[in-house]
């Protein structure tokens, strides 16, 4: 039985040698952890001897608190009779649930641009900063979108295309059509069901989500809601003793298929947008426990707060290390150059993301559908040798269609399945719903009928970039002379 604390108990209780907060009815003594919240003390601080339901609900699991203090932490239950309204006063204004009654019905969202538009006039200033933003101009992340774009489909007419089939095996795993759900930090900014709505979609739909290591609820909490398979992303912790016990878990849940580890931002890259909006609340991740804030210029708001954790001396040897292990298969994320694909056929990986973060990661980094060119351009072998999957500015299933001809098993969704997320699992289903319904149609009007077996590159035309693309011969010649100049 838990003891029933006054209201002017708690509310003494609120300087940082002697802190505690009332959430959803619970009293928490948070001395001890505040320094170690991974999203900074000052938010603690800000709310001490209060009620902090409501800020807590918009960025953590109900669960967290739970696991995450100790169970002597728990002072007691707040006695209702000696609330009073200024106890349940945030300092937070705008938030999600506020402005959810005024969303368009999810029977007005044709594409997922609606999505998108949708989130940007109902996330709150930080969420839609943080998940919209980029790296400096997002110039990358734009360029992702419009090079897609400017190659065209050559469709081949009269091929009896009155049935389609959309399915593919993606590192081993059957799924309806080859999407997975990409990594993405913090769901539960876009909405509050976070990645279990990411979880459940996934599997009513039969494609596939990929976990991210800064995940918003626990792991624990989406492996349960996970009915069986996923993919897990992977940052390489300073402390390498932290990833090995992740590795493990994922290891033994049973239910990851595949490692993914993410090498394109060693570094955090300066995230403008996310800088610049000051959170209402500060956005935290549930299963980093380590926190390093920054005090220069660098910029990146939220993510560089979350971030302090990940080891940038991350090298091509430390494949070797994961190796030792997992027997997983190895995913290395955020290629983007062919050399480096050919690298990670050497480094004995079972496969590649060609992405740039989404444009997160170097801004003016090449968008990822070049990438993938070069690479049938330029090492046409590692399709044979790896699994090629992509993602970065996929919004049409003709998108997807042009990927796959172009080689690649399977395409990622980011952005667009965050915005989903403020209708839910719901919503999720609605916009994977739809981007098979645009992909079934690209491979009709085609003249596909299955889409893993009948694409190929013949379908696409890519005249138009393909100069972009530098011949081997080329740079080898430049470094030759380079390498003369210097005799
Ligand atoms: O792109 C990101 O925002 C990202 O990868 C990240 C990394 C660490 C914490 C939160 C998000």
């Amino acid at each position: 039985m838990l003891r029933k604390v006054p209201m002017s108990e708690v509310s003494q209780h609120n300087h940082d040698e002697n802190i505690w907060l009332v959430i959803s009815g619970k009293i928490y003594d948070f001395t001890r952890f505040m320094p170690e919240h991974p999203g900074g003390a000052d938010v603690i601080r800000r709310y001490a001897g209060r009620d902090a339901t409501k800020v807590y609900g918009e960025v953590h699991s109900p669960n967290l608190v739970q696991m995450t203090l100790h169970p002597s932490e728990v002072i007691g239950e707040i006695d209702d009779s000696t609330i009073t309204f200024d106890a349940h006063q945030s300092t937070a204004t705008k938030t999600t649930s506020s402005t959810q009654a005024e969303m368009p019905s999810l029977d007005n969202i044709i594409n997922l641009y609606d999505l998108e538009d949708v989130a940007s006039k109902h996330l709150s200033q930080k969420a839609w900063a943080y998940i919209n933003g980029a790296s400096n101009d997002n110039i990358t992340r734009d360029e992702n979108q419009a090079l897609m774009r400017r190659i065209w489909f050559r469709p081949s007419v009269m091929r009896d295309v009155s049935s389609v089939g959309t399915r593919a095996k993606l590192l081993g795993t059957d799924l309806e059509c080859p999407i997975f759900i990409c990594p993405t930090g913090a769901v539960r900014m876009a909405g509050n069901e976070g990645e279990i709505a990411l979880a459940k979609a996934a599997a009513t739909m039969g494609i596939i989500q990929c976990i991210a290591t800064a995940s918003s609820y626990p792991l624990e909490e989406i492996l349960d809601a996970t009915p069986e398979r996923a993919f897990f992303q992977l940052y390489v912790n300073k402390d390498r003793q932290k990833s090995e016990a992740l590795i493990k878990q994922i290891n033994e849940s049973g239910k990851v298929r595949a490692l993914f580890i993410t090498v394109d931002v060693p570094v955090i890259s300066k995230r403008e947008a996310d800088e610049r909006v000051k959170p209402d609340v500060v956005i935290d991740t549930a299963n980093i426990k380590t926190h390093k804030g920054g005090s220069d210029k660098k910029g990146a708001g939220m993510t560089r707060q979350n971030s302090g954790f990940i080891d940038s001396a991350l090298s091509w040897n430390d494949i070797e290390w994961l190796r030792g292990h997992t027997k997983l298969p190895i995913v290395v994320k955020g290629i983007q150059s062919w050399r480096d694909a050919k690298m990670a056929v050497q480094y004995g990986c079972q496969g590649i993301v060609v992405s740039n973060h989404g444009g997160r990661a170097a801004d003016t980094a090449q968008p990822a559908i070049l990438t993938l060119l070069e690479l049938q351009k330029n090492c046409p072998e590692v399709f044979s040798a790896l699994e090629v999957l992509i993602d970065g500015g996929f919004r049409r299933g003709s998108d997807v269609v042009k990927a796959i001809c172009l080689g690649a098993s399977g395409v990622g969704i980011g952005r667009p399945m965050l915005y989903a997320v403020q209708y839910g699992q719901v919503g999720v289903e609605h916009a994977i719903q739809i981007l098979r319904e645009e992909i079934e149609t690209a491979m009709q009007l085609c003249g596909m009928t299955d889409l893993i077996r009948d694409s190929s590159p013949d379908y696409v035309n890519t005249c138009q970039i393909d100069h972009l693309v530098p011949s081997k011969r080329h740079s080898y010649l430049r470094k030759i002379e380079r390498f003369q100049t210097k005799l």
